[in-house]
């Protein structure tokens, strides 16, 4: 890795290192680096909640629906409450779009220069049985000056607009994996001291792929392509891996190559995943890490949003690996 790319060694703290990296910017005036920070501070809370759900009864079903009509699980809503709270307050962000919220939530600070894309917590259903879940977010700049009100061209922003995006990994051990567009960084929460640690600097997925995921049970609605391509795989020796948690998977994939597939089906004709806060945020990483994030068509980076809560197809990857795919 080059010495220019890395300003920090293993070990640093998420603080030194996002100062250290703001002191790169001469022109960079702090609010990314708070913003980043409040995005921290909350994960941090998240995590303790949800390493002690069972203790304290909330982990299980919220009993109501969220804006896409699934069972809100009772950490879903508490991890939305803390990250709206981190960010509407952090004076940074001047709205968030949530997976839980139907509307774009406009935060205390009208002249905020940062919009925040978050799927508080995504897997949640994987909470009650302890498989690893996330929060996964997308940052982009306002387009509205500041002083004029936000409008929908502020909301619906491609993945290319995105200024830095990232997810935090509630799994054995906690990660927050970044990026704000030169290059993608991990670190590891060391619980005793409530701090973030660089563990996997200027991450890189593997070009070549040993993993490939996807709900076996769409098997029988994929196109022959995609048959194809599955077929090739498991010739290619590739081994199936699907925990049900995008952030796991695709964690995964970033550290060890691999490719996750989420197609069109006959339940979700535009996919289940969410282009705003979850296929962004993921595509920004890929690519900066040396991937591929594709709807089928063309870059998930470059798909127009159309709406808030939009849902794509998503397919994404090692490089070697994805040149073999189509829809
Ligand atoms: P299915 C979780 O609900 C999620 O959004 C992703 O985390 C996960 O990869 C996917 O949906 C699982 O969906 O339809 O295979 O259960």
């Amino acid at each position: 890795m080059s010495i220019e790319t890395l300003s920090a060694p293993v070990g640093t703290a998420l603080d030194r290192f996002i100062a250290r990296r703001q002191e790169e910017f001469p022109h960079a005036s702090g609010e990314l680096s708070q913003l980043l920070r409040d995005i921290a501070l909350a994960s941090k809370i998240i995590n303790r909640e949800i390493n002690r759900a069972g203790l304290v009864g909330i982990g299980g079903n919220a009993g109501q629906e969220n804006v896409q009509g699934e069972d809100q699980q009772k950490l879903d809503v508490v991890a939305d409450i803390r990250f709206i709270r981190a960010l509407r307050y952090g004076g940074e962000t001047c709205a968030i779009l949530s997976e839980e919220v139907e509307e774009p939530i406009l935060t205390d600070s009208p002249d905020g220069k940062y919009i925040v894309a978050i799927d508080p917590l995504d897997g949640s259903s994987n909470i009650d049985v302890n498989v690893s879940i996330g929060t996964i977010f997308s940052i982009f700049r306002r387009v509205t000056p500041i002083g004029q009100p936000l409008t929908e061209e502020d909301f619906l922003q491609k993945g290319d607009d995105q200024v830095a995006s990232g997810y935090v990994l509630y799994g054995s051990s906690t990660m927050m994996v970044y990026t704000t567009g030169h290059g993608v960084n991990g670190f590891t929460l060391a619980p005793s001291l409530g701090e973030y640690f660089l563990s996997h600097p200027d991450i890189q997925m593997p070009k070549q792929s040993k993993y490939y995921s996807i709900n076996d049970s769409f098997h029988d609605e994929l196109s022959p392509n995609m048959v194809n391509f599955i077929k090739k795989c498991r010739a290619d020796k590739m081994s199936a891996r699907y925990i049900g948690s995008l952030v796991g998977d695709f964690h995964r994939n970033m550290l060890k190559g691999g490719v996750y597939m989420y197609p069109a089906t006959s339940k979700n004709p535009n996919g289940k995943l969410r282009l705003m806060y979850e296929c962004s945020a993921l595509a920004f990483l890929a690519e900066q890490a040396g991937g591929v994030a594709t709807d089928g068509e063309k870059r998930i980076m470059e798909v127009e949003p159309k709406s808030v809560h939009q849902r794509v197809p998503f397919f994404v990857g090692s490089k070697d690996i994805m040149k073999d795919f189509k829809l």
